[in-house]
Protein backbone atom coordinates (compact mmCIF):
# COMPACT_ATOMS: atom_id res chain seq x y z
CA UNK A 1 0.00 0.00 0.00
CA UNK A 2 1.16 3.63 -0.92
CA UNK A 3 1.11 6.14 1.31
CA UNK A 4 -2.22 8.10 -0.60
CA UNK A 5 -3.71 4.65 -0.06
CA UNK A 6 -2.74 4.45 3.24
CA UNK A 7 -4.24 7.65 3.77
CA UNK A 8 -7.50 6.97 1.94
CA UNK A 9 -7.72 3.55 3.64
CA UNK A 10 -8.41 5.23 7.28
CA UNK A 11 -11.14 7.13 6.08
CA UNK A 12 -12.84 4.13 5.51
CA UNK A 13 -14.82 4.37 8.69
CA UNK A 14 -16.25 7.51 8.34
CA UNK A 15 -17.38 6.98 4.50
CA UNK A 16 -18.87 3.85 6.40
CA UNK A 17 -20.54 5.88 8.67
CA UNK A 18 -21.75 8.70 6.33
CA UNK A 19 -22.80 5.97 4.15
CA UNK A 20 -25.25 4.12 6.60
CA UNK A 21 -27.09 7.51 7.36
CA UNK A 22 -27.57 8.41 3.86
CA UNK A 23 -28.80 4.95 3.08
CA UNK A 24 -30.49 4.57 5.64
CA UNK A 25 -32.64 7.84 5.12
CA UNK A 26 -32.39 7.24 1.32
CA UNK A 27 -34.08 3.69 2.06
CA UNK A 28 -36.52 4.82 4.66
CA UNK A 29 -37.84 7.02 2.43
CA UNK A 30 -38.93 4.64 -0.18
CA UNK A 31 -40.49 2.54 2.27
CA UNK A 32 -42.50 5.53 4.25
CA UNK A 33 -45.46 5.46 1.41
CA UNK A 34 -47.46 3.70 0.15
CA UNK A 35 -47.35 1.48 2.95
CA UNK A 36 -47.57 4.35 5.56
CA UNK A 37 -46.77 1.27 8.34
CA UNK A 38 -44.22 4.60 9.93
CA UNK A 39 -47.33 6.36 11.27
CA UNK A 40 -44.62 9.14 13.06
CA UNK A 41 -43.48 12.66 10.96
CA UNK A 42 -39.63 12.23 10.01
CA UNK A 43 -36.99 14.59 8.96
CA UNK A 44 -34.68 13.15 7.15
CA UNK A 45 -31.34 14.57 6.74
CA UNK A 46 -29.60 13.94 3.02
CA UNK A 47 -27.45 16.12 2.31
CA UNK A 48 -25.88 16.58 5.71
CA UNK A 49 -24.30 13.48 6.88
CA UNK A 50 -20.64 14.84 7.19
CA UNK A 51 -21.05 16.71 11.02
CA UNK A 52 -22.50 13.68 12.43
CA UNK A 53 -20.74 11.34 10.75
CA UNK A 54 -17.04 13.44 11.45
CA UNK A 55 -18.47 13.67 14.85
CA UNK A 56 -18.89 9.79 15.30
CA UNK A 57 -15.20 9.09 15.11
CA UNK A 58 -14.86 11.66 18.44
CA UNK A 59 -17.23 10.28 20.51
CA UNK A 60 -16.25 8.55 23.99
CA UNK A 61 -18.96 6.38 25.72
CA UNK A 62 -19.17 8.37 28.42
CA UNK A 63 -19.95 11.98 26.28
CA UNK A 64 -23.62 12.86 25.52
CA UNK A 65 -25.29 13.73 22.40
CA UNK A 66 -28.26 15.73 22.51
CA UNK A 67 -29.74 16.82 18.96
CA UNK A 68 -32.67 18.45 17.12
CA UNK A 69 -35.66 17.09 15.25
CA UNK A 70 -32.99 16.14 12.39
CA UNK A 71 -31.47 13.68 14.71
CA UNK A 72 -30.82 10.34 13.09
CA UNK A 73 -27.49 10.85 11.53
CA UNK A 74 -26.14 11.71 15.07
CA UNK A 75 -28.01 8.80 17.05
CA UNK A 76 -26.28 6.77 14.96
CA UNK A 77 -22.96 8.47 15.04
CA UNK A 78 -23.34 7.74 18.98
CA UNK A 79 -23.23 4.72 18.36
CA UNK A 80 -26.66 3.65 18.87
CA UNK A 81 -27.98 1.14 17.14
CA UNK A 82 -29.94 1.20 13.78
CA UNK A 83 -32.33 -1.78 14.22
CA UNK A 84 -33.81 0.05 17.41
CA UNK A 85 -34.23 3.17 15.22
CA UNK A 86 -35.97 1.56 12.48
CA UNK A 87 -38.17 -0.10 15.13
CA UNK A 88 -38.71 3.47 16.68
CA UNK A 89 -40.76 4.80 13.52
CA UNK A 90 -42.73 1.82 13.11
CA UNK A 91 -43.90 2.25 16.27
CA UNK A 92 -42.87 -0.86 17.54
CA UNK A 93 -41.62 -2.25 21.06
CA UNK A 94 -37.97 -2.57 20.30
CA UNK A 95 -37.51 0.67 19.07
CA UNK A 96 -35.19 2.80 20.90
CA UNK A 97 -37.95 4.13 22.84
CA UNK A 98 -40.55 1.18 23.03
CA UNK A 99 -42.03 2.63 20.13
CA UNK A 100 -43.53 5.68 21.87
CA UNK A 101 -41.12 8.35 20.50
CA UNK A 102 -41.15 8.05 17.32
CA UNK A 103 -38.64 9.87 15.34
CA UNK A 104 -38.89 13.25 16.82
CA UNK A 105 -38.12 12.49 20.31
CA UNK A 106 -35.57 9.39 19.40
CA UNK A 107 -33.24 8.48 22.15
CA UNK A 108 -31.06 5.81 23.33
CA UNK A 109 -30.16 5.74 27.33
CA UNK A 110 -27.25 3.49 26.94
CA UNK A 111 -25.80 5.12 24.22
CA UNK A 112 -26.36 8.45 25.52
CA UNK A 113 -28.16 10.52 22.77
CA UNK A 114 -31.26 12.47 22.96
CA UNK A 115 -33.80 14.31 20.95
CA UNK A 116 -36.27 16.27 21.08
CA UNK A 117 -38.61 18.53 18.85
CA UNK A 118 -38.82 21.69 20.76
CA UNK A 119 -36.20 24.28 19.28
CA UNK A 120 -33.19 24.80 20.86
CA UNK A 121 -34.29 22.98 23.77
CA UNK A 122 -30.93 20.88 23.56
CA UNK A 123 -28.72 23.95 24.11
CA UNK A 124 -30.65 24.27 27.79
CA UNK A 125 -30.73 20.93 28.48
CA UNK A 126 -26.52 19.98 27.24
CA UNK A 127 -25.83 22.56 30.25
CA UNK A 128 -27.39 20.89 32.89
CA UNK A 129 -25.59 17.85 31.49
CA UNK A 130 -22.02 19.20 31.17
CA UNK A 131 -22.43 20.36 34.29
CA UNK A 132 -23.38 17.07 35.62
CA UNK A 133 -19.84 15.91 33.98
CA UNK A 134 -17.92 18.39 35.22
CA UNK A 135 -18.64 18.27 38.67
CA UNK A 136 -18.57 14.42 38.50
CA UNK A 137 -14.94 15.23 37.41
CA UNK A 138 -15.80 13.09 34.28
CA UNK A 139 -13.65 13.03 31.17
CA UNK A 140 -17.09 13.47 29.19
CA UNK A 141 -18.71 16.63 27.04
CA UNK A 142 -22.19 17.10 25.90
CA UNK A 143 -22.59 18.04 22.34
CA UNK A 144 -25.86 19.67 21.33
CA UNK A 145 -27.28 20.22 17.94
CA UNK A 146 -29.83 22.60 16.75
CA UNK A 147 -30.19 24.80 13.47
CA UNK A 148 -30.22 27.69 12.04
CA UNK A 149 -33.79 28.95 12.69
CA UNK A 150 -33.21 27.11 16.36
CA UNK A 151 -30.74 30.41 16.59
CA UNK A 152 -33.67 32.39 16.69
CA UNK A 153 -35.07 31.38 20.10
CA UNK A 154 -34.24 33.08 23.55
CA UNK A 155 -33.04 30.16 25.33
CA UNK A 156 -30.11 29.91 22.92
CA UNK A 157 -28.54 33.18 24.31
CA UNK A 158 -28.98 31.98 28.11
CA UNK A 159 -27.72 28.78 27.29
CA UNK A 160 -24.47 30.26 26.23
CA UNK A 161 -23.72 32.69 28.57
CA UNK A 162 -24.25 30.07 31.07
CA UNK A 163 -22.18 27.61 30.02
CA UNK A 164 -19.30 30.59 29.42
CA UNK A 165 -19.73 31.54 32.78
CA UNK A 166 -19.51 27.91 33.93
CA UNK A 167 -16.86 26.97 31.45
CA UNK A 168 -18.89 23.91 30.56
CA UNK A 169 -17.66 21.26 28.78
CA UNK A 170 -20.13 21.80 25.44
CA UNK A 171 -20.30 21.25 21.95
CA UNK A 172 -22.50 23.52 20.80
CA UNK A 173 -23.68 22.76 17.02
CA UNK A 174 -25.73 24.93 14.56
CA UNK A 175 -25.95 23.46 11.08
CA UNK A 176 -26.83 25.82 9.22
CA UNK A 177 -28.62 24.92 6.31
CA UNK A 178 -30.38 28.11 5.15
CA UNK A 179 -33.57 27.47 6.10
CA UNK A 180 -35.72 26.63 8.89
CA UNK A 181 -38.77 24.98 7.46
CA UNK A 182 -39.09 26.68 3.88
CA UNK A 183 -38.19 30.38 5.23
CA UNK A 184 -34.57 31.35 3.49
CA UNK A 185 -32.05 33.23 6.44
CA UNK A 186 -31.74 35.71 4.51
CA UNK A 187 -35.30 36.65 5.08
CA UNK A 188 -35.16 36.02 8.48
CA UNK A 189 -31.77 37.60 9.03
CA UNK A 190 -29.35 40.56 8.25
CA UNK A 191 -26.12 38.07 8.75
CA UNK A 192 -26.31 34.57 6.61
CA UNK A 193 -23.72 33.39 9.33
CA UNK A 194 -24.10 33.13 13.19
CA UNK A 195 -21.55 32.36 14.85
CA UNK A 196 -21.27 36.29 16.03
CA UNK A 197 -24.10 35.49 18.34
CA UNK A 198 -21.93 33.06 20.36
CA UNK A 199 -18.71 35.81 20.11
CA UNK A 200 -20.91 37.81 22.14
CA UNK A 201 -20.90 35.35 24.68
CA UNK A 202 -16.81 35.07 24.74
CA UNK A 203 -17.76 31.83 23.36
CA UNK A 204 -15.08 30.34 21.57
CA UNK A 205 -16.34 29.99 18.05
CA UNK A 206 -15.52 28.00 14.51
CA UNK A 207 -17.46 28.55 11.07
CA UNK A 208 -17.11 24.99 9.32
CA UNK A 209 -17.61 23.48 6.12
CA UNK A 210 -20.34 21.29 6.78
CA UNK A 211 -19.87 19.02 3.07
CA UNK A 212 -16.22 18.14 3.60
CA UNK A 213 -16.24 15.28 6.38
CA UNK A 214 -12.26 14.91 6.14
CA UNK A 215 -11.57 18.38 6.96
CA UNK A 216 -14.43 18.65 9.27
CA UNK A 217 -13.19 15.68 11.16
CA UNK A 218 -9.37 17.40 11.74
CA UNK A 219 -11.47 20.54 12.88
CA UNK A 220 -13.43 18.89 15.46
CA UNK A 221 -10.58 16.85 16.75
CA UNK A 222 -9.13 19.66 17.68
CA UNK A 223 -12.25 21.11 19.22
CA UNK A 224 -13.14 18.13 21.12
CA UNK A 225 -9.59 17.82 22.45
CA UNK A 226 -9.91 21.93 24.12
CA UNK A 227 -13.25 20.87 25.49
CA UNK A 228 -11.84 17.80 26.79
CA UNK A 229 -8.78 19.81 28.46
CA UNK A 230 -11.03 21.86 30.46
CA UNK A 231 -10.79 24.90 27.81
CA UNK A 232 -15.06 25.44 28.29
CA UNK A 233 -17.65 25.51 25.43
CA UNK A 234 -16.97 26.11 22.00
CA UNK A 235 -19.80 26.69 19.40
CA UNK A 236 -19.56 25.41 15.99
CA UNK A 237 -21.83 26.57 12.89
CA UNK A 238 -21.69 24.02 9.94
CA UNK A 239 -22.68 25.03 6.57
CA UNK A 240 -24.29 22.71 4.63
CA UNK A 241 -27.25 21.97 2.61
CA UNK A 242 -30.52 19.46 2.92
CA UNK A 243 -31.53 18.01 -0.64
CA UNK A 244 -34.02 16.29 0.85
CA UNK A 245 -37.52 18.21 2.25
CA UNK A 246 -38.17 19.99 5.34
CA UNK A 247 -40.46 16.46 6.89
CA UNK A 248 -41.52 13.54 5.47
CA UNK A 249 -40.40 11.51 2.23
CA UNK A 250 -41.81 14.28 -0.12
CA UNK A 251 -40.01 16.53 -2.51
CA UNK A 252 -41.53 19.87 -1.23
CA UNK A 253 -39.32 22.03 -3.96
CA UNK A 254 -43.00 22.21 -5.78
CA UNK A 255 -43.62 24.79 -2.61
CA UNK A 256 -40.96 26.79 -4.95
CA UNK A 257 -39.23 27.63 -1.38
CA UNK A 258 -35.68 27.37 -2.98
CA UNK A 259 -34.09 27.56 -6.66
CA UNK A 260 -33.05 24.93 -8.61
CA UNK A 261 -29.73 26.40 -8.93
CA UNK A 262 -29.18 26.64 -5.10
CA UNK A 263 -30.16 22.98 -4.91
CA UNK A 264 -27.98 21.85 -8.05
CA UNK A 265 -25.35 23.58 -6.71
CA UNK A 266 -25.11 21.86 -3.36
CA UNK A 267 -26.02 18.51 -4.74
CA UNK A 268 -22.46 19.12 -6.53
CA UNK A 269 -21.05 18.99 -2.90
CA UNK A 270 -22.54 15.70 -1.69
CA UNK A 271 -20.86 14.89 0.77
CA UNK A 272 -21.33 10.98 0.30
CA UNK A 273 -20.09 10.91 -2.92
CA UNK A 274 -17.12 13.51 -2.44
CA UNK A 275 -15.14 11.33 0.10
CA UNK A 276 -15.95 7.51 -2.12
CA UNK A 277 -14.43 10.06 -5.06
CA UNK A 278 -11.64 10.70 -2.53
CA UNK A 279 -11.62 7.46 -1.59
CA UNK A 280 -11.25 6.15 -4.72
CA UNK A 281 -8.45 8.51 -5.81
CA UNK A 282 -6.19 7.70 -2.82
CA UNK A 283 -6.29 4.09 -3.67
CA UNK A 284 -9.19 2.34 -2.01
CA UNK A 285 -10.50 -0.71 -3.94
CA UNK A 286 -13.79 0.29 -5.89
CA UNK A 287 -14.75 -3.07 -4.71
CA UNK A 288 -14.01 -2.80 -1.47
CA UNK A 289 -16.09 0.31 -1.42
CA UNK A 290 -18.90 -1.40 -3.36
CA UNK A 291 -18.63 -4.23 -0.51
CA UNK A 292 -19.18 -1.48 2.39
CA UNK A 293 -21.79 -0.10 0.18
CA UNK A 294 -23.93 -3.41 0.00
CA UNK A 295 -23.13 -4.58 3.45
CA UNK A 296 -25.07 -1.29 4.56
CA UNK A 297 -27.98 -1.80 2.07
CA UNK A 298 -28.74 -5.39 3.62
CA UNK A 299 -28.31 -4.08 7.23
CA UNK A 300 -30.94 -1.44 6.56
CA UNK A 301 -33.49 -3.62 4.97
CA UNK A 302 -32.54 -6.36 7.76
CA UNK A 303 -33.72 -3.42 10.33
CA UNK A 304 -36.66 -2.73 8.56
CA UNK A 305 -37.74 -6.47 7.95
CA UNK A 306 -37.03 -6.87 11.73
CA UNK A 307 -39.37 -3.80 12.51
CA UNK A 308 -42.31 -4.84 10.58
CA UNK A 309 -42.27 -8.12 11.97
CA UNK A 310 -41.98 -6.73 15.61
CA UNK A 311 -44.82 -6.74 18.19
CA UNK A 312 -46.21 -3.18 18.98
CA UNK A 313 -45.76 -1.89 22.54
CA UNK A 314 -48.37 -3.51 25.19
CA UNK A 315 -51.36 -0.74 25.71
CA UNK A 316 -50.96 -1.21 29.80
CA UNK A 317 -47.38 -1.32 29.75
CA UNK A 318 -47.30 2.06 27.69
CA UNK A 319 -49.37 3.85 30.23
CA UNK A 320 -47.41 3.32 32.79
CA UNK A 321 -44.67 5.28 31.80
CA UNK A 322 -46.42 8.36 32.33
CA UNK A 323 -44.93 9.69 35.15
CA UNK A 324 -47.83 11.84 36.16
CA UNK A 325 -49.98 8.81 36.11
CA UNK A 326 -53.12 10.49 34.23
CA UNK A 327 -53.76 11.05 31.03
CA UNK A 328 -55.65 13.11 28.44
CA UNK A 329 -59.77 11.79 27.59
CA UNK A 330 -58.43 11.33 24.22
CA UNK A 331 -56.24 8.76 24.74
CA UNK A 332 -59.16 7.42 26.99
CA UNK A 333 -60.90 7.59 23.53
CA UNK A 334 -59.09 4.94 22.35
CA UNK A 335 -57.85 2.52 25.00
CA UNK A 336 -62.10 1.83 24.95
CA UNK A 337 -61.87 1.05 21.48
CA UNK A 338 -64.81 2.38 20.97
CA UNK A 339 -63.98 5.50 19.19
CA UNK A 340 -64.22 5.03 14.98
CA UNK A 341 -60.47 4.04 13.56
CA UNK A 342 -60.00 4.66 10.05
CA UNK A 343 -57.69 1.98 9.04
CA UNK A 344 -55.98 3.52 6.74
CA UNK A 345 -55.58 6.99 8.24
CA UNK A 346 -55.23 8.55 4.89
CA UNK A 347 -55.23 11.66 6.98
CA UNK A 348 -52.27 10.91 8.07
CA UNK A 349 -50.10 11.42 5.15
CA UNK A 350 -47.89 13.65 5.44
CA UNK A 351 -48.18 16.16 2.79
CA UNK A 352 -45.42 19.01 1.89
CA UNK A 353 -46.03 21.77 4.14
C1 LIG B 1 -40.10 26.06 19.90
C2 LIG B 1 -40.51 25.56 18.53
N1 LIG B 1 -41.05 26.43 17.64
C3 LIG B 1 -41.43 25.98 16.42
C4 LIG B 1 -41.29 24.65 16.07
C5 LIG B 1 -41.75 24.17 14.68
N2 LIG B 1 -40.62 23.83 13.83
C6 LIG B 1 -40.20 22.54 13.66
S1 LIG B 1 -38.88 22.41 12.67
C7 LIG B 1 -38.83 24.08 12.40
C8 LIG B 1 -37.76 24.67 11.52
C9 LIG B 1 -36.42 24.51 12.16
O1 LIG B 1 -35.40 25.01 11.34
P1 LIG B 1 -33.90 24.77 11.78
O2 LIG B 1 -33.74 25.02 13.23
O3 LIG B 1 -33.08 25.58 10.86
O4 LIG B 1 -33.67 23.21 11.55
P2 LIG B 1 -33.78 22.40 10.18
O5 LIG B 1 -35.20 21.93 10.10
O6 LIG B 1 -33.41 23.30 9.07
O7 LIG B 1 -32.84 21.27 10.33
C10 LIG B 1 -39.84 24.73 13.10
C11 LIG B 1 -40.08 26.18 13.09
C12 LIG B 1 -40.74 23.78 17.05
N3 LIG B 1 -40.53 22.48 16.80
N4 LIG B 1 -40.33 24.27 18.26
MG1 LIG C 1 -32.23 25.04 9.11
Amino acid sequence: MTNASNTAAAHTPLYRMMRLIRRAEEILMEEYHPADQMRCPIHFCVGQEAMPAALSTLMQPDDVVMSHHRSHGYYLAKGAPLDAMVAEFYGKATGSNGGLAGSQELSHEEARFYSGTILSGMFAMANGSAFAQKYDETSGLTVAVIGDGGMEEGIVFEALNLAAVFKLPVLFVCENNLYSAHTRIDIRSKSETLIARAKAFEVETRLLDGNDAVLLQQQLADIVRGIRAGNGPHFVEVTTYRTCGHVGPENDDVLGYRTPEELGKWKQRDPVASLRATLLAGGVASSEIEKIDGDIDRQVRRAIDSAKGAAFPDFEKALSLNWANSYSPVVAKFESARAAFDGHQNETKLKPY
